[in-house]
């Protein structure tokens, strides 16, 4: 984690939003002297920083497109809680498991862990997710809300809401949600949600939203080549992650602090407004066998309603959805 004066840094030029920032500035908010802020300056320029100084007018700080860390990702954080605590790795086996000891250790709502490669990488039901370094946004999110653990579902919908719109402003792509957890442009998967959560009782402790996000793969594995894809693929150029990353935590933030306020209808309608149109034809996988039907709509409990061919609706608690 930042220590206390790189935060102050970062958050003083965050704050001026790409204006210049002048020396005495800097070495008010870090109680420091003038020629200590230079050296506070170099530091951040090893740090990979692009800074520009204006002789007698102070310094400024151009996000780089490319660097991918913890300074630059609590830089690019413009948000009340969602982000402000950052736990970067390079590599890991899996964001969610490291989410889990924190959550342990009395992280705070909002904490993001995220890496640069996972090489555990999992979805649901245990099944792998393919995380190759470099590429991707791998990032899991602490939430404590004070919410049932009925409840605890529509985190999943709110996280796929505000990484949908994300993308959308960032590259200006169109991710539609497939129920409950996956984000399709082109019929191809471009990001996986997973929500798990601490509890005990009846009271939830945090929930933890993994969130897994195809940003720069140029090829997959063998076995998803036909069913995965990335933003770079599609949009036809690379994407600045850092940019999409600071996306995220503001229209995740802005999702859950209406969730908070107003609870879930207005996610609801905002997410059926997204859904993978109702009038195609759906196949849910269930444990209890295949229903094939149009979707219908979510209820407030996140449940999905598929109505068959006959016209009896089903609701689906879990499945794999196909389209088809
Ligand atoms: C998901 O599971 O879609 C949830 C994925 C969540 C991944 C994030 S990354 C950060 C955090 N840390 C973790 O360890 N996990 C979370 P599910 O609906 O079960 O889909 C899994 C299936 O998607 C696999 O069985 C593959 O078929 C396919 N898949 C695997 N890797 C993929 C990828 N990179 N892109 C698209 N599809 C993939």
């Amino acid at each position: 984690m930042l220590s206390s004066n790189r935060r102050k840094l970062l958050d003083v030029f965050r704050a001026a939003d790409g204006k210049l920032v002048s020396g005495q500035e800097i070495a008010d908010a870090l109680e420091c002297s003038r020629t200590a802020v230079w050296k506070h300056i170099e530091e951040l320029k090893k740090a990979g920083f692009e800074i520009e100084a204006k002789r007698g007018s102070g310094y400024s700080i151009q996000p780089s497109e490319e660097l991918f860390t913890e300074e630059m990702l609590y830089f690019r954080a413009k948000t009340e809680f969602i982000g402000q605590q950052v736990a970067f790795y390079k590599e890991v086996a899996s964001t969610q498991i490291i989410a889990h000891q924190l959550v342990g250790e009395g992280a705070v709502d909002g904490t993001v862990v995220i890496a640069d490669q996972q090489t555990a990488g999992k979805g649901r039901l245990a099944r792998p997710w393919d995380s190759q370094k470099g590429t991707g946004i791998w990032m899991s999110t602490i939430l404590r809300p004070n919410i049932p653990m009925q409840q605890v579902p529509q985190l999943t919908f709110i996280a796929s809401l505000a990484v949908a719109e994300a993308i959308d402003n960032v590259t200006g792509l169109d991710a539609q949600i497939k129920w409950p957890n996956d984000l399709y442009i082109d019929k191809r998967k471009v990001c996986g949600v997973l929500t798990e959560m601490q509890a005990e009782a009846e009271r939830v402790h945090a929930i933890i939203i993994g969130t897994g996000i195809n940003v720069n793969q140029l090829e997959f594995p063998e076995e998803l080549r036909d069913k995965a894809t990335s933003l770079a693929i599609l949009a036809g150029k690379t994407i600045s992650r850092g940019a999409l990353y600071g996306e995220i935590v503001v229209q995740l933030e802005k999702y859950y602090q209406l969730f908070l306020d107003q609870g879930f209808a207005p996610i609801k309608l905002l997410w059926e407004a997204r859904a993978i149109p109702f009038q195609e034809k759906i196949v849910a996988k269930t444990l209890q066998g295949e229903i094939r039907g149009t979707v219908k709509g979510i209820s407030d409990e996140g449940v999905l309603i598929v109505r068959d061919a006959v016209g009896v609706e089903h609701a689906i608690f879990s499945a794999d959805i196909s389209l088809g």
